[in-house]
């Protein structure tokens, strides 16, 4: 049975790589950090499930990285763990560098250090914020890199230095170069899922207004769920190279937005320009999207677009298993759903409180 460690197990990708591992026969071992909030929702259903287990570690403590690799001897490391918000790398670069780039190099160095070089396979989260202020559309491997926030700077790091230790060392250490990816299990503060949340809240009249950032900008949005299987196939290619995963498909924020609100049961009407454009319900004539300043970044990136090729004709992985339309829907008849479930239980609540007071019930 072949061993897995997970980086970031409790993250929407750490997540599916689990369920997607544990379906193929690997013993599972995720490392979570130790916290006095709950975070485990996402893991919460593979808790006891056989072959599945939990441990302690955190990429900013390389002793506790360097007992988890000699104690478990992993056949594959998959490195998910990270700082993965662009904007909050601005408020907090040197944390951020610290995980996304030395983090790395933790890893790294646990398994050549644990004498694991020849036997550990590892992949390493890279990503198509790499390409920043992009230098040729659509994006693929031979693409100049161009990092465009703190974020991608160390991520750089991460990349280059996963790339060194495959020269350096002779190890099978990969990187898979992913555009974004989406599912119902993304962060809420993530722009695709901040509107599926929010379409669901407005169009069953728990929220007013969305306030969105840069509506122009363009993405290359993919499943979560089909990409972690591409980051199986990365490790288990003959040679170990660096892949772009991605849809090959772009669309815009606003594009995202006139779905999700569509599926929702609103229809979007955009009326002027930049700061002060507006998503209006055409139905009811009311503003339901508005531009915020707080939300644009001091330097965007704003073009990503991939070129799956290499991923689909050497490891036969399929770009377009999820259409962009599906993955819409699939997130806002999630929220959709999650939404109801909130208004029933207020509901509940507010009856409870009721004949509590009335003495109905003790
Ligand atoms: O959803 P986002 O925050 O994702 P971003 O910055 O592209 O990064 C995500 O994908 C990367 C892969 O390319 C990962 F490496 C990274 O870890 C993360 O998962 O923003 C997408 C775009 C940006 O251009 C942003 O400026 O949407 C724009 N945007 C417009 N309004 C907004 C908002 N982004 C957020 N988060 N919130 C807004 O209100």
């Amino acid at each position: 049975m072949k061993k897995a460690l997970i980086t970031g197990v409790t993250g929407q990708d750490g997540s599916y790589l689990s369920e997607f591992l544990l379906e193929k026969g690997y013993e599972v071992y995720g490392v979570i950090r130790r916290s006095s909030v709950d975070y485990r929702e996402r893991i919460a259903h593979l808790e006891g499930v056989k072959n599945f287990h939990l441990r302690y570690g955190d990429l900013s403590d390389s002793s506790s990285i360097m007992a988890l690799v000699s104690t478990i001897q992993p056949d594959e490391i998959y490195n998910l763990a990270a700082q993965s918000h662009v904007q909050v790398s601005f408020d907090s670069p040197e944390y951020t560098a610290d995980i996304d780039a030395t983090g790395v190099l933790r890893v790294l160095e646990a398994v050549r250090l644990c004498g694991l070089a020849d036997k550990c396979k590892v992949y390493q989260a890279s990503t198509s914020e790499l390409y920043g202020k992009v230098e040729e559309v659509p994006q693929r491997e031979t693409t100049p890199f161009h990092p465009y926030s703190p974020y991608a700077v160390a991520k750089q790091y991460g990349f280059w230095i996963t790339k060194e230790y495959r020269e350096a060392y002779n190890m099978f250490c990969c990187s898979g170069i992913l555009f974004n990816h989406e599912s119902e299990r993304r962060g809420e503060t993530f722009v695709t899922r901040k509107i599926t949340l929010a379409a669901a809240r407005i169009a069953q009249g728990k929220q007013e207004k969305l306030y969105l950032g840069n509506l122009s900008s363009l993405r290359d949005w993919g499943y979560a769920k089909d990409y972690v299987e591409c980051m199986w196939l990365i490790l288990q290619n003959k040679t170990p190279e660096d892949f772009v995963i991605a849809t090959g498909e772009q669309h815009s924020v606003r594009e995202f937005a006139t779905l999700a609100f569509h599926h929702a049961g609103i229809e979007l009407e955009w009326k002027g320009e930049g700061m002060d454009e507006k998503g209006i319900d055409k139905a009811t004539g009311k503003v339901v999207v508005e531009v915020s300043p707080d939300f644009y970044r001091p330097t965007d990136v704003v073009n990503l677009w991939g070129d799956p090729t290499k991923a689909k004709t050497e490891l036969g992985w399929n770009p377009t298993k999820t259409s962009f339309e599906e993955l819409v829907k699939i997130m806002v008849d999630h929220d959709m759903s999650k939404v109801a479930v909130e208004r029933a239980e207020e509901h509940i609540k507010m009856n409870l409180e009721e004949y509590l007071e009335k003495g109905v019930v003790k």
